[in-house]
């Protein structure tokens, strides 16, 4: 088993897409282990992202993370790390697969809908940034 951090952005949130997302998730096999509405400040985003910090976009990335609730969730499934990634599909919507939840929900490279971990270490990290000292049910 593999845990991997999801979220579902401000804009899937904003735009009601929260509840299709998460039946995505549960029809794709994911075990749910941890789950909780946040309203990120501005800070918090840019150490979530810190490893982004010196990309061109990451002033407009954390601003656009710390602009309403989001959904943080750590969900577990063999592989669950690829397997979450795949069903996002690929970073911009524009270049995403037919059926991927970016592809159907995403309306930019930056308003993609949904982030998911993209490898164990970060797993690791972003789950402990965004979960410190939470139980996992299950
Ligand atoms: P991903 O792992 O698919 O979330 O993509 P990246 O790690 O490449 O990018 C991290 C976040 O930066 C993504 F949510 C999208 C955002 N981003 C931009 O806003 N502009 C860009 O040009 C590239 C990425």
């Amino acid at each position: 088993m593999e845990r991997t951090l999801a979220i579902i952005k401000p804009d899937a949130v904003a735009a009601r897409h929260a509840g299709r997302i998460l039946q995505r998730i549960e029809d794709a096999g994911f075990a749910v282990r941890a789950l909780r509405m946040v309203n990120l400040t501005r800070g918090e985003a840019e150490g979530f992202y810190a490893v982004h910090r010196e990309r061109p976009f990451f002033a407009s990335l954390t601003a656009f993370m710390s602009s309403g609730p989001a959904i943080v969730m750590v969900l577990e499934a063999p592989d669950a790390i690829r397997k979450w990634r795949d069903l996002m599909g690929a970073t911009d919507p524009g270049k995403a697969v037919a059926g991927t939840i970016r592809k159907e929900f995403g309306a930019s490279i930056e308003r993609n809908a949904t982030h998911g971990s993209d490898a164990p270490e970060t797993a690791a990290f972003e789950v402990g940034y965004l979960f410190a000292g939470v139980e996992f049910a299950g």
